[in-house]
């Protein structure tokens, strides 16, 4: 039987190769390390804090191998339960305890969790254009890198570059999208949803016409519509047969999505803002969506989001695991592990991080052909340089908001 392996530190690491990210590094008195991911755009400090002043000075002396009982101990011990720091901060802690007991059993987090239920995660990529020209040139650079599954987003004539849609022309090189700005405190960016939605079938229209029914074809609302005018999209895209609308409506009342669900078939993924089986209840046991869209960065780590898997896998709903670069080499290894390991995989978002971040982060994950795997590394497969780190200082970068016409503020 493998005995305790005691807690000795739990730190803190806030660095920002080309984007910031906050990693916690729990060392065991045996010297072993465990890495977790807790980075939450554009409020990475508060998640900080959180750990460093609140949580660090609870785990010292804890046995690592205790995940279930320490993800409980931390969740009922705060009182003040849910939202999104507190569900980072555990999650980071979290994701670390199961590295640890990786590297302990000389076995990879995906064996840990029941072993392998397929060779590779299907992973979805994205491509976008401030016209179709533009979103062609992208698409084909996806469609040439092997990638099966893609994210349309393209500019709406008139409103500027709006939500998911890359600064620079997207063709080769790697695509880059970083909603989170340094420019300044307060950006804004202009939005109108009649326009958009009458935009938007056309496209996907010409998409089909342009690249064939084979591929899988994923869009990104935003939580910009209201329930009537999401109804009406879904219905409009279905000949298009998308994989899924993704968030369509903002996502505090799930019961809006009970009128959607009533008008369309096409397939519905929500949740990336969400953090907790019970921010869910509602959309899975009433089978209003298809996707969860939960992260393991956000969502209380690999026990809270397997959790919340399990019951989505009784009413046939699936996982789409949110993956955009904000989510940080330690969290996506840890979100491979699960999606290699769950029966209820769907889809994972893929969007390859820049090269300062391989500088930060040495991953034992790989892309092949439209799939990852996370790797047979003992752990997560994650190592974190310091050196590297410290030459990458945090710079604060903040989410923009979004903006009606007649200047009434909207969802972004
Ligand atoms: C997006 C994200 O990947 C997605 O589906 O909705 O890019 C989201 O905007 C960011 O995570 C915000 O930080
Ligand atoms: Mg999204």
């Amino acid at each position: 039987m493998t005995g305790a392996a005691r807690i000795r530190s739990a730190e803190v690491l806030v660095a920002s190769p080309s984007r910031n990210f906050v990693t916690l590094r729990i060392t065991t008195e045996d010297g072993v390390v465990g890495l977790g991911d807790a980075t939450l755009n554009g409020r990475e400090l508060a998640v900080a804090s959180y750990l460093r002043d609140h949580i660090a000075p609870l785990l010292a002396g804890l046995d690592a191998h205790r995940i279930e009982d320490t993800w409980q101990f931390l969740y009922r011990s705060a009182y003040w339960r849910r939202g999104p720091v507190t569900m980072s901060a555990i999650a980071a802690v979290d994701m670390a305890l199961w590295d640890i007991k990786g590297r302990i059993a000389g076995l990879p987090v995906y064996q840990l969790l029941g072993g392998a239920s397929r060779e590779g995660a299907l992973v979805y990529a994205h491509a976008s254009g401030a016209d179709l020209e533009d979103l062609g040139d992208s698409v084909r650079a996806r469609l040439e890198e092997g990638y099966r599954a893609i994210r349309l987003q393209v500019a709406v004539p008139g409103m500027g570059a709006g939500y998911g849609i890359s600064s620079g022309r997207a063709s080769g090189g790697r695509y880059t999208y970083e909603p989170a700005k340094r420019a300044g405190l307060r950006v804004e960016e202009g939005w109108d949803t009649a326009r958009y939605a009458r935009h938007l079938p056309g496209v996907f229209e010409w998409a089909r016409h342009e690249f064939g029914s084979e591929v899988m074809l994923l869009h990104d609302a935003h939580h910009r519509l209201t329930p009537t005018q999401a109804a009406r999209l879904g219905r409009d895209l279905e000949p298009y047969d998308l994989f899924w609308l993704e968030d369509c409506t903002p996502v505090e009342n799930p019961e809006v999505l009970r009128l959607v669900r009533q008008h369309t078939v096409t397939p519905i993924a929500i949740g990336e803002v969400l953090n907790s089986v019970w921010d869910f209840r509602t959309l899975i046991s009433e089978q209003l969506i298809d996707y969860v869209r939960a992260s393991v960065t956000h969502t209380g780590g690999i026990t809270h989001l397997r959790r919340l898997l399990d019951f989505a896998a009784q009413y046939q709903i699936k996982s789409g695991s949110h993956g955009p670069t904000d989510i940080s080499p330690v969290g996506m290894a840890a979100a491979l592990h699960l999606d290699l390991a769950i029966h209820n995989f769907g889809i994972q978002e893929y969007m390859a991080h820049a090269p300062e971040v391989a500088e930060v982060f040495r991953t034992s994950y790989r892309y092949a052909d439209g799939s990852m795997h996370p790797g047979d590394e003992p752990g997560l497969g994650v190592d974190y340089d310091d050196d590297a780190a410290a030459r990458f200082a945090y710079s604060p970068a903040y989410l923009p908001a979004a903006r009606l016409v007649d200047g009434t503020m909207h969802d972004w």
